[in-house]
């Protein structure tokens, strides 16, 4: 507590850190909720968290998009959907940089509110889907262009098999042997991998303001309603296809496994989830969807699922460089759920087809 309270305090809130705790979520940042008696009396959460400067290499980007995203977000009071607040650091700007180089920053905790890593019933599906939307269209007055590109070529399919092939042609840890198999099964499915983003270079969807990292445990439902009320890592918002954000939300909500589940399980998808999840993104995108999107939806959850094992596949090949690992195979055994799970959600896109009918 001590290391984390000269880091802490350099933010600009008035009271005292009475307690932290590490929140194990997430690859990529290092994440810590701290308890502060506040100065007015009461006790309050704060988030605080260590960016990742190696996936951010531009921090000062992230914060700017996060800022402009958060801010109108919470400017529309008639939104279901609100956000946290950016706590400036006491030497001024909305992050930290310590003379070790590490850059901090600290976001306000968005009280009663639960998250869950799959749906644990019908309705929680469908309020994902509908949380997703309504997002999309709170920030679709940001348009395509107010936001920076944090990761350039984030959603790129074409990019990200590319730097797999790249990859295998340097076998840096000799490890192309063991994720053989895999390969092949990722090869197999580049049609339907790239399915989005061909459409997107060829300008036959819309470029938005997205989240591009709606995975169900980065929604927020009200602890009493059970209604959507927050969507939060807001990190890697830009312009992009808005039909990744149903897709990536749909890769958590129908697979019966987990991106960490025994790499020996069957995946299956709980079509009922797949269809309420469908429902609930058109009643949240009503009004704002194109034609052109709706042509395109069925092929979103089995498009990015294949991606993101890709880019876990990738990553095993090189040496777990990006996504944190506690275990050597880690990153392999995602690989091969999440290219399961993206064959699987390829052979049930009339799941979502008929839930487009129903919906229309
Ligand atoms: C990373 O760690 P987290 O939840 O912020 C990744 C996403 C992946 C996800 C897979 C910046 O997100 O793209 O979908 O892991 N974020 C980045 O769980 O690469
Ligand atoms: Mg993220």
């Amino acid at each position: 507590l001590e290391d984390l309270r000269i880091i802490l305090e350099q933010f600009d809130i008035a009271g005292r850190l009475v307690g932290v705790e590490p929140l194990q979520r997430g690859h990529i940042n290092q994440t810590y909720v701290g308890r502060w008696d506040l100065n007015s009396g009461s006790t309050v959460r704060f988030l605080h968290q260590k960016i990742n400067t190696k996936v951010f290499k531009n921090p000062s980007v992230l914060m700017r998009n996060i800022k402009k995203v958060s801010e109108h977000i919470n400017k529309q009071p008639e939104s279901a959907l609100r956000c946290f607040e950016i706590v400036a650091a006491r030497s001024g700007g909305d992050m930290l940089k310590l003379p070790n180089g590490e850059v901090w920053r600290t976001l306000t905790y968005i009280e009663n509110s639960v998250s869950y890593d799959s749906p644990p019933n019908l309705q929680i599906a469908r309020e994902a889907g509908r949380g997703c939307g309504l997002f999309l269209k709170a920030i679709a007055g940001l348009g395509s262009t107010e936001l920076e590109d944090v990761i350039p070529g984030f959603h790129d399919a074409t990019l990200r098999y590319d730097a797999l092939r790249s990859v295998i042609q340097k076998d840096p840890c000799g490890r192309v042997r063991q994720a053989q198999e895999l390969i092949d099964v990722a090869f197999n499915l580049e049609g339907e991998a790239t399915i989005l983003t061909n459409a997107t270079r060829a300008g036959k969807l819309p470029i938005r303001a997205v989240h591009n990292d709606t995975k169900l445990n980065n929604i927020l439902f009200c602890a009493d309603s059970g209604q959507a009320i927050a969507l939060i890592d807001l990190d890697t918002c830009m312009g992009g296809a808005s039909l990744y954000d149903f897709g990536d939300l749909m890769r958590t909500v129908a697979p019966t496994v987990g991106e960490d589940s025994r790499p020996d399980l069957p995946v299956e998808i709980n079509r009922e989830f797949l269809a309420a999840g469908t429902e609930g993104f058109l009643q949240g995108m009503s009004g704002l969807i194109t034609d052109q999107e709706l042509q395109f939806l069925s092929s979103a959850p089995a498009a990015i699922t294949l991606i993101i094992g890709v880019r876990f596949l990738t990553d095993f090949i090189g040496g777990d460089g990006y996504f944190q690992v506690e275990r050597e195979l880690q990153n392999l055994d995602r690989a091969r759920t999440q290219l399961a799970a993206g064959q699987a959600l390829l052979d049930s896109r009339s799941v979502v087809e008929q839930a487009q009918e129903r919906f229309s």
